[in-house]
């Protein structure tokens, strides 16, 4: 197996709720490796740019809402099998349904408040990072450090 990478973003309520902590203590005990971070405020664009596969979904227009209201803090992890690692850790994107031990499942009860995001493929993983300058195609507001991320 290789070593990949995937994007964890705490979302506004678990920023909100002091458990940023928490949700990086989780990753680092199972023993992947930060290698970038930052809090950010999300624009819209780039909001609905990170979910636009779900532009049809009846929710869309809360998750934006909700993505947008207060900070968040965009992470890089990686370490061999990160991304799969990573979404169990995190539990099922339903927090009742989530098993307790996950992220989901010990901090969480709504779908719509359920405190973390993390890469679905190792794909996304690299694309939602963004090494080089992610967000170039739509958010020339954005300033770009060593390691940029799309949301
Ligand atoms: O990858 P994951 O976050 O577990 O779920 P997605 O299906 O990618 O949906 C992204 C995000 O959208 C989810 O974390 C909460 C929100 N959402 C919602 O508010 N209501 C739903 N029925 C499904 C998803
Ligand atoms: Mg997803």
């Amino acid at each position: 197996e290789e070593v990949e990478e995937t994007y964890i973003m705490i979302k506004p309520d678990g920023v909100q709720r002091s458990l940023v902590g928490e949700i990086i203590s989780r990753f680092e005990k199972k023993g992947f490796k930060l290698s970038g971070l930052k809090l950010f405020q999300c624009p819209k664009d780039l909001a609905e740019e990170h979910y636009k596969d779900l532009k049809s979904k009846p929710f869309f227009p809360k998750l934006i809402d909700y993505i947008t209201s207060g900070p968040v803090v965009c992470m890089a992890w990686e370490g061999v099998g990160v991304v799969a690692s990573a979404r169990k850790l995190i539990g099922v994107t339903n927090p009742l349904q989530a098993e307790p031990g996950t992220i989901r499942g010990d901090l969480a009860v709504q779908t719509g408040r359920n405190v973390v995001h993390g890469s679905d493929s190792p794909e996304n993983g690299t694309r939602e990072i963004g090494k080089s300058c992610c967000f170039s195609t739509n958010t020339d507001s954005v300033e770009c450090g060593p390691k940029s991320f799309c949301l």
